[in-house]
């Protein structure tokens, strides 16, 4: 634990006492609350429950990675940091050379969007707090619940501690799907190949949309078309939504927060623009960078993108080399996914959903032919096709765990995808999450498995990764047939796998080596910023993995 740590805190950074249900107050609509106090009201009630145990747990193996990271830091040599220094002088001037700001993207989030619908459908609640959820778990608050520390993935009855006369409505996915597929259609005007992040946000490239504008004589900037597509969709939805532009994904999504709610923020496509914007921005407003990774780079005095910067050398040295490259893409504001060609490549599609914990097997295989209904859509979607297949669950103590498997060939048939998935459930445990996720992805060009009529477009013209939100477990999809078997998933795999989580660790040694990989992976290597709200408990699919949606494609 940190408190054991016998290291100075003077080279590497302060300590700081950590509750372990600290309210996360980064999302818009919380900002000056009194955060002592609800963190005391949050301690307190939530005291005992199996929530706060996952939650200990989980932050006395965070506090153990920080002592860790401190007696490393404090070990190094003058020499060491000096070279460091020099390495990312040398790595910063490479992402230099492949800055993009030659596109607008445009990331657009519906303000508080379950809750929204629900307000809009149930006009009296306007003017209450009120949330969408259950006792166990919230998905979203209105902003006047907001102000009470009230937030998505924070249980109910702590809610209701917090805010008395809050009022929770369940939630209801059909109809926030509908609306999603509404608000698509608006931004498939500005953007064909607009990139959904979850039912409410996408990024959109809207830089054909405005060069089109202009050949037709009929100019307009950025922010208009924005200002305009917001409108439509309040037209056509009754709802209002958020935007941010900038020269890319990481920027555009932490200005869409900007003026959120009802409101947009433009990001001037200059390099000046974009590092005074950058420098004092706390790291935990880029997507990607959450609680886990918050407190390792707190623990090395890190808050800023700016520190990220002054402490390069101790990022170089201290951290994996895909994480201290992406901290250098945070820290000039490249970000991972600038359409530059630089990125890196973000090669799965999934789907999870978080329920009231079961161990009835049936009641589990048919959440998993939705997911992988909706996963299937989603891959048809971007052009793709996979051929590893990984389940993943959370069990009622909160433990996450993966299983994967390989198919014969590259498939986004929902039911070869369900057969697989379900081959890989344990039976017996109760679970709370599962998630279906397809890897080794590669479009059917590469296949030779075309989809006619579709356009075409090469991986790197595609986005990389998607998620769906959270969803809930609903009725069997009637296209899903179960006529395959298990022989038919397996047969012709090859005798290479790689994890999917991190891209880059392989084993011949058959699933079981993988499997292991895997678990330690998502439990263990919380730097990587794609898996912070994997482990995270209490969190659904749609916090922390935003930031993988992005735009790429050829210019
Ligand atoms: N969601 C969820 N579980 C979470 C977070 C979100 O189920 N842990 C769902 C409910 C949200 C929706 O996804 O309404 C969109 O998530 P956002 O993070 O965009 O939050 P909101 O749209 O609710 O609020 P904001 O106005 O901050 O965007
Ligand atoms: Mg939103």
């Amino acid at each position: 634990m940190a408190g054991n740590s016998d290291v100075s805190t003077e080279k590497c950074g302060p300590t700081e006492s950590l509750g372990v249900m600290k309210l996360n107050d980064h999302k818009a609509g919380m900002q000056g609350l009194d955060t002592a106090k609800i963190n005391q009201i949050i301690e307190e009630a939530s005291k005992g429950s199996q929530f706060y145990q996952h939650k200990q747990k989980n932050q006395e193996r965070i506090n153990a990675k920080i002592a860790n990271l401190k007696a490393s830091c404090a070990k190094l040599t003058e020499e060491q940091k000096k070279l460091g220094r020099f390495k990312m002088d040398n790595l910063a001037g490479k992402l230099e050379l492949m800055r993009d700001l030659s596109r607008t993207i445009v990331h657009v989030d519906m303000d508080a969007f379950y809750a929204a619908v629900e307000i809009r459908d149930c006009p009296e609640l306007k003017t209450k707090p009120m949330a969408v959820g259950s006792s166990a778990m919230l998905t979203t608050s209105n902003y006047h619940a907001r102000r009470f520390g009230v937030r998505a993935a924070m249980p109910g009855f702590i809610a209701k501690k917090l805010c008395p006369e809050l009022v929770i409505v369940p939630t209801n996915f059909p109809k926030y799907t509908e609306v999603s597929r509404q608000v698509q259609k608006v931004f498939a005007d500005y953007d064909p190949e607009f990139s959904a992040a979850s039912l409410d946000e996408a990024y959109l490239d809207i830089t054909d949309f405005l060069v089109a504008r202009k050949d037709a004589g009929a100019e307009m900037t950025a922010a208009e078309a924005v200002e305009e597509m917001r409108a439509k969709i309040l037209e056509s939805t009754q709802l209002t939504a958020s935007a941010g532009i900038a020269p890319n994904g990481m920027l555009a999504k932490v200005c869409s927060d900007k003026n959120k709610p009802n409101g947009q923020f433009v990001l001037e496509n200059t390099r000046e623009a974009v590092m005074e914007f950058i420098k004092d921005l706390p790291i935990r407003k880029i997507s990607g960078i959450g609680n886990v990774t918050e407190q390792l780079l707190g623990a090395l005095g890190v808050s800023t993108c700016r520190d990220l910067w002054d402490k390069r050398e101790l990022l170089y040295l201290l951290f994996s080399e895909s994480s201290y490259d992406y901290f250098l893409r945070v820290a000039l504001g490249i970000g991972s996914f600038g359409g530059d060609g630089s990125e890196r490549e973000r090669k799965s599609v999934s789907c999870e959903t978080t329920f009231r914990s079961t161990s009835d097997h049936e009641e589990l295989c048919d959440i998993i032919r939705q997911l992988s209904a909706d996963l299937a859509r989603d891959l048809e979607r971007l052009g793709l096709t996979g051929r590893s297949v990984t389940l993943k669950y959370k069990t009622d103590k909160f433990d996450v765990k993966t299983r994967i498997t390989q198919l014969m060939s590259h498939t986004r048939d929902g039911a070869v995808i369900a057969k697989a998935a379900q081959s890989l459930l344990p039976v017996g445990l109760h679970l709370r999450l599962l998630g279906v996720r397809m890897s080794q992805l590669t479009s059917p060009a590469e296949t030779g498995n075309n989809n006619a009529g579709r356009k075409q477009r090469t991986l790197d013209e595609l986005l990389l990764a998607v998620e769906c939100p959270a969803r809930k477990k609903r009725k069997l999809d009637a296209q899903v047939s179960n006529s395959l078997t298990e022989a038919d998933l397996t047969r012709g795999a090859p005798l290479l796998f790689t994890c999917p989580v991190c891209h880059s660790w392989r084993t011949s040694d058959g699933e079981v080596a993988l499997n292991s990989h895997v678990d330690e992976c998502l439990n263990q290597q919380v730097l990587y910023p794609e898996q912070q709200s994997t482990t995270s408990a209490g969190c659904s699919s749609s916090q922390s993995k935003l930031d993988r949606y992005v735009i790429r494609r050829a210019k």
